[in-house]
């Protein structure tokens, strides 16, 4: 097979001349000549990363450019492997360079990137070790969740321009030093609600991006509630055709098919992020009781709701068919979840009081059990029984709540997102466009200022497995709408979860935090300019080159 086609007499002609390739390597050539010269467009420290890493050590003498020629090596570990083709992918748009991926038995720098798997070095199962030296950039970790994390540590440390979807010039320079980082809390989680409006996979993709940036590990999707039920059950098929229709203001709805949220949790998993399936029960369920009124207390299918109330809807606790429905129910969601968690909700079941919610619960519990995953609920759940492994979801606004307190003295881990420091759809200030202000208003200092190792009274730290920032989305109906909401404040939540308390400091973060504005801008994300934090006025991003004719085109 000929490798050089021969122009036959009804070839088409090349666009461009003969000279071209070298006119190209000329502009290279140019090109790093220039960006040689420039200054990065900001200057980086070694500790300018959120979350804020466990242990910074700058070393002034030490720093790296990434040349055109760079490589990414990776242990020979499909793992790893995958890692360093995730970094490449990061870095090819805006540098515009090759960055090749290979593998290497024991990979070194060698004026490129190497990403090190090495089991006999102690940093932990999401750890990782950052050296920046003039040889080049060296990742080290036990594991490729600790590769991953260390990758988007270096993405940080390179000027903001590197967010860019096109090449520009720039000189990408890092500082130099080590960074030795590991997460406080193994639990670090947002929470989307699909429920209340129906986003789309792409949306939800983009929000497991933003999660990833800032090194969260757990994506608990709210999938079913009184306005729409949004994941599909082969077993009851009304659910999703009957009760997918609605969402909050009369709107379309929608439903994730088993494809489309196995496409989510698998794009989730690549970037190291658990999902968390939320079937919430026994109340928040009006739309299953639409789709099966037999599951509703009077048999009677009630109207389709498409409001904001909450604790007027609950399954029938005295009916053996309602438990029949939820073993089906979460039998499918379980084996569609490879995670450990099956979050089964609890919470505002006004009508179902006492003894019989209780004994709702212990039931649902053991559901959960029999399927191999591990029961995670909003803190109502603490007055049942205690079940090994369970987890409650604190989202109280006072910190101080006996019964949770009781329910971890009996073995309960609790996730912690008080609705006054976390819920992310709690409103910045009077003026925030869309959003509540039931908690209280929530501005980034107030999301920050706050300790899940001590938050809750009676709950010592051991006992909390992580954070977790919850979006609930009544007011929210757009992906703008999200990152609004999300950003500055996720980042400031994954601190929490992330970094060690000797770390917490709010002058530091706001001014670490405010170096992310250019890259959201870079990178075309939506967030709120918060007054509180000093954000650049400088123009986000350089001199676009090379760029292809559409986009020079665009204004
Ligand atoms: C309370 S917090 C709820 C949700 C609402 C949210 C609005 C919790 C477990 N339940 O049903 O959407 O407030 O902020």
């Amino acid at each position: 097979m000929p490798t050089t086609p021969s122009p036959g007499p009804t070839a088409v002609p090349a666009p461009l001349s003969a000279a071209e390739p070298d006119a190209a390597t000329l502009a290279r050539t140019a090109e790093q000549t220039a960006s040689a010269l420039l200054a990065p467009s900001a200057p980086h420290r070694l500790a300018d990363v959120v979350p804020a890493p466990q242990q910074v050590q700058p070393d002034p003498t030490e720093g790296w450019t990434l040349p055109a020629e760079a490589v990414i090596v990776a242990s020979a570990e499909p793992a790893a492997l995958a890692v360093a083709e995730q970094l490449a992918q990061l870095l090819r748009p805006a540098t515009g360079y090759p960055l090749p991926v290979t593998d290497a038995t024991a990979p070194e720098p060698a004026g490129g990137i190497a990403l090190v798997l090495d089991e006999t070095v102690d940093l932990g199962a999401e750890g990782y070790r950052l050296d920046i030296t003039t040889a080049g950039v060296r990742v080290t970790a036990t594991t490729a969740a600790g590769l991953f994390y260390g990758a988007q540590t270096l993405r940080q440390l390179f000027p903001a321009a590197i967010e860019s979807p096109h090449p520009v010039t720039e000189r990408w320079a890092l500082p130099g030093g080590t960074i030795t980082d590991a997460p406080r809390f193994p639990y670090r989680g947002a929470m989307l609600d699909v429920a209340r409006h129906f986003f789309a996979v792409e949306d939800v993709l983009r929000v497991v991006d933003h999660l990833a940036r800032y090194k969260l590990n757990h994506l608990h999707l709210h999938l079913t509630d009184d306005q729409g039920w949004r994941i599909a059950v082969d077993s009851w098929p009304k659910l999703t055709t009957v009760g997918a229709t609605t969402e909050v203001g009369g709107g379309p709805g929608g439903h994730y098919t088993k494809a489309d949220y196995t496409r989510i949790v698998s794009y989730a998993a690549a970037r190291h992020i658990t999902v968390v399936p939320e079937i919430d029960l026994p109340g928040h369920t009006n739309s299953a009781l639409v789709a099966y009124p037999e599951l509703a207390p009077d048999k009677v299918a009630p109207p389709p709701y498409t409001g904001t109330e909450v604790g007027f809807s609950y399954v029938d606790p005295a009916d053996e068919r309602t438990y029949d429905f939820i073993a089906d129910v979460l039998g499918e969601v379980a084996a569609l979840t490879p995670g450990p968690w099956l979050h089964i909700g609890g919470d505002e079941a006004f009508k179902v009081k006492g003894e019989v919610y209780t004994g709702f619960v212990e039931r649902v519990q053991r559901i959960v059990a029999d399927l191999g995953k591990t029961v995670v609920g909003w803190h109502q759940l603490a007055p049942a029984a205690h079940l090994d492994g369970r987890v409650l979801q604190w989202w109280g606004t006072n910190g101080a709540d006996p019964t949770t307190a009781d329910a971890v003295r009996r073995g309960a881990q609790l996730i912690v997102s008080p609705g006054n420091h976390a819920y992310l759809d709690m409103k910045y200030a009077p003026d925030t466009p869309i959003g509540h202000d039931w908690a209280g208003l929530i501005d980034v200092h107030k999301a920050y200022d706050w300790d899940p190792g001590t938050h809750v009274a009676g709950v010592p730290a051991e006992a909390v497995l992580g954070v977790e920032a919850p979006l609930w989305t009544e007011s929210v109906t757009s992906l703008a709408d999200i990152e609004l909401l999300l950003l500055p404040r996720l980042p400031a939540i994954a601190e929490l979860g992330w970094s060690p308390r000797s770390t917490h400091d709010w002058a530091g973060f706001r001014d670490r935090l405010a170096g992310q504005g250019p890259r959201w801008t870079t990178a075309g994300i939506t967030f709120h300019r918060a007054p509180e934090v000093p954000w650049s006025t400088a123009p986000a991003i350089p001199a676009q080159r090379n760029a292809p004719q559409t986009d020079t085109a665009t204004p």
